[in-house]
């Protein structure tokens, strides 16, 4: 496996400096730890949140037109693999020559890693742990694939447009001239779904929220009780994004690291965006980034594209 970015290291500095920050805010790629990335699938199959299953049965109707888009002898690189459920009907609908996943968690990259290797004997993996946030070297490509990026789940809705452009045109220039990207898209719709999606009424995702103060008080020696924070998702209509916080219930000092911070009460840290596209408004963003759109499959009743992209 290709260890890129040891991204525990920046946990730290990243909870410290953002904890300084008024607002407070720590950034959602810290959700998945072990526990993170468990309660994630468990949101996944949350009747109030219909991604996962949606943009699955989007690849499942159209995975064959998907992977004739590709072409053959393609090196497809996954960004933010995690359990790799959905790459499957791609995988083997296309049958890449090398299928590159890459993930923030070693522990759900070597789970998944393992799975695939069994399930599909023919299939060359090149695992890589790393943040695709950040920079990130590409392990040689042979001569004359094709690269093609895939990020499904529309997980591009964490970053805020500029960045998103920003991360869209790195993708651009790591696929190459002639390359492609496969990406999944959640859609606008309205508010009501939308804010239901990410505060359902079983609390998992208030769960997979307060994990963040879980796992900052397991690696950064942190005080956090969660009894004082509660989970607060909306839907910010002007900016067309979800965010989620926590909020301190009480006044309260916190200790992390050996250092004080401090809430007052409703204080609210912020924890995740995710922003909506329409297909419009996201395949203009991909132009400005050097793509050009080639291909939508979209969904009905739940908002949801699929988009190829072409470098
Ligand atoms: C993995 C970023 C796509 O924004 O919908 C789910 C994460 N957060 N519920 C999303 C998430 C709360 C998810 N992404």
């Amino acid at each position: 496996m290709h260890v890129q970015a040891p991204v525990v290291d920046r946990f730290r500095e990243d909870v410290l400096a953002g904890l300084a920050r008024v607002p407070k805010r720590v950034p959602p790629k810290y959700f998945y730890d072990e526990r993170g990335s468990r309660l994630f699938e468990a949101i996944c199959e949350l009747p109030e949140y219909p991604i996962t299953r949606v943009e699955t049965a989007l690849m499942q109707r159209h995975s064959e037109e998907m992977a004739a888009c590709l072409g053959k002898d393609v090196w497809l690189i996954e960004y933010g693999s995690g359990n790799s459920r959905k790459s499957r009907l791609l995988l083997e609908a296309l049958r890449p020559a090398v299928y590159m996943p890459i993930d923030i968690s070693v522990e759900m990259l070597e789970r998944t890693a393992r799975e695939l290797a069994l399930r599909y004997p023919w299939l060359r993996i090149e695992a890589v742990w790393a943040d695709y946030a950040e920079a990130w070297e590409l392990p040689p490509v042979a001569a004359g694939a094709r690269r093609v990026a895939y990020f499904p789940g529309s997980s591009i809705g964490n970053f805020d447009p500029e960045e998103a452009r920003r991360f869209l045109a790195s993708a651009a220039r790591l696929v190459g001239a002639g390359g492609g990207m496969l990406i999944g898209i959640d859609l606008k719709r309205g508010v009501d779904r939308l804010t239901r999606a990410y505060d359902d009424p079983q609390g998992v995702t208030a769960q997979f929220n307060l994990n963040l103060l879980v796992r900052i008080n397991r690696e950064l020696q942190g005080d956090f009780v969660l009894e004082r924070f509660r989970h607060v998702a909306f839907y910010n209509e002007a900016r067309g994004r979800v965010e989620m916080h926590l909020q301190s219930i009480t006044h309260q000092q916190v200790a992390v690291a050996g250092r004080r911070f401090g809430f007052f009460a409703g204080e609210a840290m912020h924890t995740e965006n995710s922003y909506k596209y329409s297909v419009e408004e996201f395949e203009e963003l991909a132009r400005t980034a050097g793509f050009s759109p080639r291909r939508r499959w979209l969904a009905g009743e739940d908002p949801f594209a699929v988009l190829y992209l072409e470098a």
